[in-house]
């Protein structure tokens, strides 16, 4: 660009010469010639200029049309969103299709000793089941033999553990053998109890023991040096958690296991 513009700077200066000599001699006195010429030949076309500068930017175009509309984009499917609450109790359905015939019944009882056997044992599997739920309503139950040692984690004195243990269907516990005193000292661990009262008493004779029934007993597991009647006040009996019995004041509170039996 620098070069071109040198270049037309130089051929300028080169017309400005040109005319110069060519006005100078206009200027000059008139010459005399003495014999008419003719006129001269036309020169030939000089050559084609160089291509000018390039002009300036265009204004920018009118906005094109609206394009079409684009296909619908993949989305993803968020995660779904968390349970609303629930709703109200719908009504009632309609009553469901009648079932299908019951087997033909037995025939009457009369001699007939199968319906006699299986009616008994209707009755036992019936009472067992009534047990076992009784059971099963405690806290705290454990089967040994053909009985339940169950509590509610009750602490009383042993007049009212007994009556307690009535009024639940059973009586105060009281182990009848080292199977069942094992399953005793079990419930200490799930009841974090020091004693349980046991269903014994020596109230009627001092140091004779007999169930709540009076009966004398037939098992016990005392401590060394018990029954030790303790202040003269220890009528009522206990086992500690290392399965072995105390005689303790009946007033005290300790606690409760009923055995229910089968
Ligand atoms: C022993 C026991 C009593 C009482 C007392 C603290 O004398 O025989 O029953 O537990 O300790
Ligand atoms: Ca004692």
């Amino acid at each position: 660009m620098v070069l071109l513009s040198q270049f037309f700077t130089a051929l300028l200066l080169l017309q400005l010469e040109l005319l110069r000599l060519v006005g100078g001699s206009e200027t000059a006195a008139p010459q005399t010639l003495s014999c008419p010429a003719p006129p001269g030949v036309p020169g030939t076309p000089g050559h084609n200029g160089l291509p000018g500068r390039d002009g300036r930017d265009g204004k920018d175009g009118a906005a094109g049309p609206k394009g079409e509309k684009g296909e619908p984009g993949l989305s993803v499917q968020g995660p779904p969103g968390k349970a609303g609450p629930q709703g109200p109790t719908g009504p009632a359905g309609p009553a469901g299709p009648r079932g299908s015939r019951g087997e033909p019944g037995l025939p009457g009882n009369g001699h007939n000793g199968l319906l006699t056997s299986v009616h008994s044992e209707l009755q036992l599997l019936r009472t067992r089941l009534l047990t076992m739920e009784k059971a099963a309503s405690f806290s705290t139950f454990k089967k040994v033999g053909q009985k339940y040692y169950v509590s509610n984690g009750l602490i009383a004195s042993s007049t009212e553990a007994a009556r307690f243990c009535a009024g639940a269907g059973g009586a105060l516990v009281l182990p009848r053998n080292e199977a069942e005193n094992k399953a005793l000292t079990a419930m200490h661990t799930a009841l974090g109890s020091t004693y349980i009262f046991l269903g014994a008493t020596d109230r009627e004779k001092e140091g004779q023991f007999v169930d709540l029934s009076k009966r004398p007993l037939t098992y016990t597991n005392w401590m060394p040096n018990e029954p030790n009647n303790h202040n003269g006040q220890e009528d009522c009996a206990g086992i500690y958690t290392d399965s072995k019995w105390n005689d303790l004041p009946c007033d005290s509170a300790f606690h409760v296991v009923c055995e229910l039996t089968i």
